[in-house]
């Protein structure tokens, strides 16, 4: 008989909405219920696509657009085959970014349409389930500076929030919209109690194609 494979979870938002901490709640949260569960992150900047990605942000190399959106694409579908084998092997993997916020950073972008920017990552793992933390940018604001790495400005954030809202829209995906602007416990909650009904749902379903069977997204 086949096992119950895990959920493909994922935490979108722009940044400071609290995705890492949260992930990392959410993983021990469901391991305290008894459940395989790790997380994972984008970009991983451990691998050699991943380091190159990374001196990118840290603004030491400069990398062309195009090149740079293929890159973040590529990272993940490095990894594909693990995460494939870890959501068959009954493991819930709880992911810090994924393809949306390839998508919605680099269209962001002067030049760049949607579709052109989802084609890459076409076929990868399909999430069961992707939590927005929702903040706006004035609630942003007070958690303090922007670091120095590429994309943290708060003119881009907004550009890439109105991205985020677009794809949101694409109904073959289970996007869930978190208030992040609640306490830290409160949103735990609510997203353990989310990822704890995509893990139940998702026991019965084969692992399917991110955006295969097309997108009502225009670009
Ligand atoms: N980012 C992240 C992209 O531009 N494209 C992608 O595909 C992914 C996964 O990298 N500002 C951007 C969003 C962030 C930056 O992410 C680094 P983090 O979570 O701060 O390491
Ligand atoms: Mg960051």
């Amino acid at each position: 008989m086949m096992g119950r494979r895990g959920a493909l979870i994922i935490l979108e938002g722009v940044d400071r909405a609290g995705k890492t901490t949260q992930c990392k709640k959410l993983v021990q949260a469901l391991q305290k219920n008894g459940r395989p569960a790790e997380m994972m992150r984008f970009p991983d900047r451990t691998t050699m696509i991943g380091q190159m990605i990374s001196s990118y942000l840290e603004k030491k190399t400069n990398l062309e657009d195009h090149t740079v959106h293929l890159l973040f694409s590529a990272n993940r579908w490095e990894l594909a085959p693990l995460i494939k084998k870890k959501l068959q092997q009954g493991v819930t993997l709880v992911v810090d970014r994924y393809a949306f916020s390839g998508v919605a950073f680099t269209s962001a972008k002067p030049g760049f349409c949607l579709e052109w920017c989802r084609n890459p990552d076409v076929g990868l793992p399909k999430p069961d389930l992707v939590l927005f933390l929702q903040l706006s940018p004035a609630e942003a604001a007070k958690r303090g500076q922007f670091g120095v790495e590429r994309y943290e400005t708060s003119d881009f954030q907004q550009t890439v929030q109105h991205r985020f809202n677009q794809l949101m829209k694409d109904p073959s995906l289970n996007w869930q919209v978190m208030d992040a602007t609640k306490g830290m416990e409160d949103l735990h909650q609510e997203i353990l109690r989310q990822s704890e009904a995509a893990i139940a749902e998702a026991e019965s379903q084969p692992i399917k194609e991110l955006w295969k069977e097309g997108s009502a997204v225009p670009c």
